[in-house]
C-alpha cells in the first residue's frame, strides 16, 4: 500500500544555517534587529525557523497522501489541549541540539525561550489532552490523519486564588499571535443554522423536504502542523473560526442601521469565541449545540472536497475516510453526513445510511450520567430543524430493527430509542452515536466492560462485536523526552535511544532495578527535578518545601468523583496525629495539588478553598516542624504538569471505583517514576497488571463493593459515627477553625460528606489512610523505593499512545501508514 514520495529539504540544518534562519525571521517576519529584540521576539523567530522545516515536510506529506490516494482518519474533537509546541517542534524537526547550540552562540537558550510561549489550552482535561497525544502518535506512526476542531478565541480560563478561592480570568491566548498556525481563507466554507424545513420540488421533479432560511456562518480554517517524531510525516490540525459571511450585513444595515449590522456580525463570531469550561457536565446551551454543528459541518465539507479530488464514487467514501468521534460532542456529524448525501446529493436513504455507518466510529469517555449529552427536541427544532427530522427517521428505522429482533418488547424499545420520552422529549446523543457508528470503544479495559454491562447492555446485545476497548495512552515524546530531560538522558545512557518510538524498550531498565548505582542515579534525577519544582513553588506561591520530603501529587480537574477531598481528609488526619503525638515517626511530606474547578461547580470550588485554607494553616504551624506542607499551585495546565510530573514521588489516583473511565495522568506520573496510590478504577487496573502488585498501593472498594454498598443503601453518617479520627477531621473542616475570617464557608463540604457523600469518600477513608502507612514505610526504605520507582518507569511501555493508535488504526480504521 504505502508508496513513498521523495523528500529533500531546501533548508540548511547546520548550526550556522539555523542561526541565519533565525536572524532572517527576526528581521523579515518580525521587523526586529538583534539589538532591540526581546526574549519574545527571539522565541518567535526561533519558532518560525523550526516551523519552516516542518512546513516543508508538511507539504511533502500532503503530496504523498494525495498521490497515493491514501485512506485518512479524521479525528473530530471539540477539544485539543496542545500545551506549548516549542520543544515538541524542535524535537520533531530533529533540530533540538542544533538550535540549542545556535541559540547559545547568540547568548540565548531554549530553556528561557520556551517560557515565552502561552499554552494552547483548547480543552478541559484528559479528553482534550488525549486528542493531542493521539495527533502526535498518528504523525509518528506515519498515519494519514487530520484533526478537526474549533479555533476558540479564548481557551480554558486562567485560574487565580483570592483568599484561597478560585477566580476565573479569560485566557486570551491569541493576544500576541502564535507562530504555529497558518490561516487558509481559500478553504473557508459556509454553513447554516436555524431556519425551517419546507417541501419543494427538486430538479428531478420530486417533492422533497429542504432546509431553508436560517443564518449563514463562514468557517475559516487555521492549520497547526503536527510533526511526527523521527519521521518526515507532518499532519495537521485544522481549527475553524466562525465569521459573518459578509464583513457587513447590508440587509441588517437597512433594517436597523449600523449598530444592528455590527451586532449580527458579532453573533456569528460568538460561535468560536469560548471553550465551554465544563468537564463532564452538559449545560444544554444553545450556543454549544451551534458550536458542535458549526465545526462538524465545516469539516465534512472540507473532507468532501479532499475526497472528490482523488475519487469519483461515493460508495468508496468509507474506503478513504474514517471519522473518529471524540465523545458525543461531534455526534451531529452523523446526521449531517446523512443529510448531505440524502438531501443535497439525492442519494437514496439506504445507500446514504450504509455509507454513513461505515464511516463513523465513536469513543465513549465517561459513564457519569451528568456527562451524557442530551438535547431537547424543541432546541433541536430551533437550531437544526432538518436534522431533527432525520433523527426521527433514523430512530424509526432503528426501532423497526429492535422490533424485528425482540417483537413486542416495549421496554427494550424505550431504552434503545434515540429519543427519550418525558415531559420534554430529548435526543440522546450517545444513542445516536452508537446507532450511527460501526465501532464504539471505551478507553480502558474496566471502562469498556462497564460500558457493555452497565451503560449499554441492550445495545451490546443488539450489535455484537461493535463494542471494543482501546486503552488510552500518552505520548512519550512530551511526557518523558521533553518534560524530563534528566531522566531521558539517563535512560538513553543506560539502554540506548529508540525508546521514544518504542516504549516497550524501557523494559531494558528492569535488570538495573536492584543495582545500587543505577538506583542512586535514578533517585538523583528525581531529586534534581524536585529541587526544580521546589523553586517553582517558592516563586509562584512563596512556600518553601524540602526536596527530600515525599512529594505526594494529585493533579487533575477538580471533581467530586476524583476525590481530592479524600486526600484532604487524610492530610488532616496526619496533621492531627502529629499534634497529638509530636514524636510520631513519619517521613516528611509535601502534598501538591493543582486543579481547576468548573466555574459553576460550587462544591468543587469549596474543596479548593478547603485545601487552600487547611494548607495555609498547616504550613504556618511551627509545632509540626515542616514535616507537612500543603501546596496548591494555581492555573493547572499542560506546561505546569510538565514541571510537576517529573518531580512526583507519589501519584494520587483515588477516584471512586467505576467512575474514572481511564485516567491518563496516572500513566504520565508512573512513567516518570512516581508510585501510584490508587483505587481499582480505570487504567489503574492495567497499571497494576503491568507494574506488578508489589510496585503499587491499591486501596479502597472495588466496583463490585461499591455497587453492593450503594444497593444496600449507603449511609455516610454511619461511617462518620463509627470512626473517631474520621469524625474529628470532618468536624474540623466544618468548624470554622481553618476559615475564621469566613465563617460557614466550608459547611457545604462537611454536610455533603456526612449526609450525602455520593462518591463514598467516608466509606473509603480507612482503607486509604491505611494504605498511606504502607507508602510511608516504603519511602523510608530508600533502596526499596528506588527499585519500585524504576520498575514503574520500566513497565509503562503499554501506555504509549503509539500502542493505542496502532490498535485504532488496525482494528477500527483499517488504516495503513504512508512513508514520506
Ligand atoms: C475521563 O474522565 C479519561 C479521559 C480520556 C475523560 C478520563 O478518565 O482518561 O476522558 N472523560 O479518555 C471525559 O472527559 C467527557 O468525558
Amino acid at each position: 500500500m504505502s508508496e513513498s514520495a521523495q523528500f529533500t529539504s531546501a533548508i540548511d540544518h547546520s548550526v550556522p544555517g539555523l542561526k541565519k534562519l533565525i536572524k532572517n525571521h527576526l528581521k523579515f517576519s518580525l521587523a526586529r534587529d538583534t539589538q532591540t529584540a526581546s526574549r519574545r521576539d527571539w522565541w518567535l523567530a526561533t519558532s518560525k525557523a523550526a516551523q519552516s522545516l516542518i512546513i516543508e515536510r508538511m507539504i511533502a506529506t500532503q503530496t504523498a497522501h494525495h498521490r497515493t490516494n491514501a485512506k485518512r482518519v479524521y479525528y473530530f474533537s471539540l477539544e485539543f489541549l496542545m500545551g506549548r509546541l516549542f520543544s515538541n517542534s524542535l524535537y520533531s524537526a530533529g533540530i533540538f541540539d542544533e538550535i540549542e547550540l545556535a541559540l547559545q552562540e547568540m547568548g540565548l537558550d531554549t530553556e528561557t525561550l520556551r517560557k515565552e510561549e502561552y499554552d494552547m489550552a483548547l480543552g478541559n482535561g484528559g479528553l482534550g489532552r488525549l486528542a493531542a497525544c493521539f495527533l502526535d502518535s498518528l504523525a509518528t506512526l506515519d498515519l494519514p490523519a487530520v484533526g478537526y476542531g474549533i479555533h476558540y478565541q479564548y481557551g480554558l480560563f486562567k485560574q487565580e486564588f483570592r483568599n484561597g478561592h478560585q477566580v476565573e480570568l479569560p485566557d486570551a491566548w491569541l493576544t500576541y499571535g502564535t507562530p504555529w498556525e497558518i490561516v487558509r481563507p481559500e478553504h473557508s466554507t459556509e454553513v447554516q443554522v436555524f431556519g425551517q424545513v419546507e417541501n419543494v420540488f427538486d430538479d428531478r421533479g420530486n417533492y422533497v423536504p429542504r432546509w431553508t432560511g436560517g443564518k449563514k456562518i463562514l468557517g475559516v480554517p487555521y492549520d497547526i502542523p503536527i510533526p511526527g517524531f523521527g519521521t518526515n510525516t507532518v499532519n495537521f490540525l485544522r481549527l475553524w473560526e466562525s465569521r459573518a459571511p459578509e464583513e457587513f450585513d447590508f440587509e441588517a444595515f437597512n433594517r436597523g442601521g449600523y449598530g444592528e449590522a455590527v451586532r449580527e456580525k458579532n453573533v456569528s463570531e460568538t460561535i468560536s469565541k469560548v471553550l465551554y469550561p465544563n468537564d463532564k457536565t452538559e449545560s444544554g446551551k444553545e450556543l454549544r449545540l451551534v458550536q458542535q454543528y458549526f465545526f462538524v459541518a465545516c469539516s465534512l465539507r472540507d473532507i468532501f472536497r479532499r475526497f472528490r479530488k482523488d475519487n469519483e464514487a461515493w460508495e468508496d467514501f468509507p474506503e478513504k475516510v474514517a471519522i473518529q468521534l471524540n465523545d458525543t460532542h461531534p455526534a451531529i456529524a452523523i446526521v449531517e453526513l446523512l443529510r448531505l448525501f440524502h438531501d443535497e446529493y439525492g442519494m437514496a436513504w439506504e445507500k446514504a445510511w450504509s455509507i454513513v455507518t461505515k464511516t463513523f466510529a465513536y469513543t465513549n469517555h465517561t459513564l457519569l450520567p451528568e456527562a451524557l449529552e442530551k438535547w431537547s427536541v424543541p432546541l433541536f427544532q430551533k437550531v437544526l430543524p432538518r436534522h431533527l427530522q432525520l433523527i426521527f427517521e433514523i430512530n424509526k428505522r432503528h426501532l423497526e430493527q429492535v422490533e424485528a429482533k425482540w417483537p413486542g418488547d416495549v421496554h427494550r424499545k424505550r431504552v434503545l430509542s434515540i429519543i427519550e420520552e418525558g415531559h420534554v422529549q430529548m435526543v440522546r446523543m450517545a444513542h445516536l452515536s452508537v446507532v450511527g457508528s460501526f465501532s464504539v470503544n471505551g478507553v480502558a479495559a474496566l471502562h469498556t466492560q462497564l460500558l457493555k454491562a452497565e451503560l449499554f447492555p441492550e445495545f451490546d446485545e443488539m450489535f455484537p462485536g461493535k463494542f471494543n476497548n482501546k486503552t488510552n495512552g500518552i505520548t512519550p515524546r512530551r511526557w518523558l523526552l521533553a518534560c524530563n530531560p534528566r531522566l531521558s538522558t539517563l535512560i538513553s545512557k543506560k539502554i540506548g535511544t529508540g525508546w521514544e518510538r518504542d516504549l516497550d524498550k524501557l523494559r531494558g531498565l528492569e535488570q538495573y532495578a536492584n543495582d545500587p548505582d543505577f538506583q542512586s542515579e535514578f533517585m538523583a534525577v528525581k531529586h534534581a527535578n524536585k529541587v526544580d519544582l521546589a523553586r517553582i513553588i517558592k516563586t509562584q506561591i512563596g512556600i518553601s518545601v524540602n526536596p527530600a520530603a515525599l512529594f505526594d501529587v494529585q493533579i487533575k480537574r477538580l471533581h467530586e468523583y476524583k476525590r481530592q477531598h479524600l486526600n484532604l481528609l487524610h492530610i488532616l488526619a496526619l496533621y492531627r496525629r502529629l499534634l497529638q503525638n509530636p514524636d510520631l515517626d513519619i517521613a516528611p511530606r509535601v502534598f501538591i495539588f493543582s486543579a481547576k474547578a468548573a466555574p459553576g461547580y460550587d462544591l468543587a470550588k469549596c474543596i479548593i478553598k478547603a485545601i487552600n485554607s487547611v494548607g495555609t494553616h498547616i504550613n504556618a504551624d511551627k509545632r509540626i516542624n515542616d514535616r507537612l506542607k500543603v501546596v496548591f499551585l494555581p492555573n493547572y495546565r499542560v506546561s505546569l504538569a510538565q514541571r510537576i510530573v517529573p518531580a512526583a514521588d507519589l501519584s494520587e489516583q483515588i477516584s471512586t471505583a467505576g467512575k474514572e473511565a481511564s485516567g491518563t495522568g496516572n500513566m504520565k506520573l508512573a512513567l516518570n517514576g512516581a508510585l501510584t496510590i490508587g483505587t481499582l478504577d480505570g487504567a489503574n487496573v492495567e497499571i497494576r497488571e503491568e507494574v506488578g502488585e508489589e510496585n503499587i498501593f491499591i486501596c479502597g472498594m472495588t466496583v463490585e463493593e461499591v455497587t453492593a454498598l450503594v444497593k444496600k443503601g449507603y449511609r455516610p453518617h454511619d461511617f462518620y459515627m463509627a470512626n473517631e479520627e474520621l469524625r474529628a477531621v470532618v468536624d474540623w473542616i466544618g468548624s470554622n477553625y481553618f476559615t475564621p475570617d469566613e465563617p460557614g464557608c466550608l459547611r457545604m463540604l462537611c454536610d455533603n460528606l456526612i449526609y450525602n457523600d455520593p462518591f463514598l469518600v467516608l466509606a473509603d477513608f480507612q482503607s486509604y489512610s491505611d494504605s498511606h502507612k504502607l507508602v510511608d514505610a516504603a519511602f523510608k526504605d530508600k533502596p526499596r523505593w528506588a527499585k519500585m520507582a524504576i520498575m514503574n518507569t520500566a513497565r509503562m511501555g503499554k501506555f504509549s499512545s503509539d500502542r493505542t493508535i496502532g490498535q485504532y488504526a488496525s482494528e477500527i480504521w483499517k488504516l495503513d501508514p504512508v512513508k514520506v
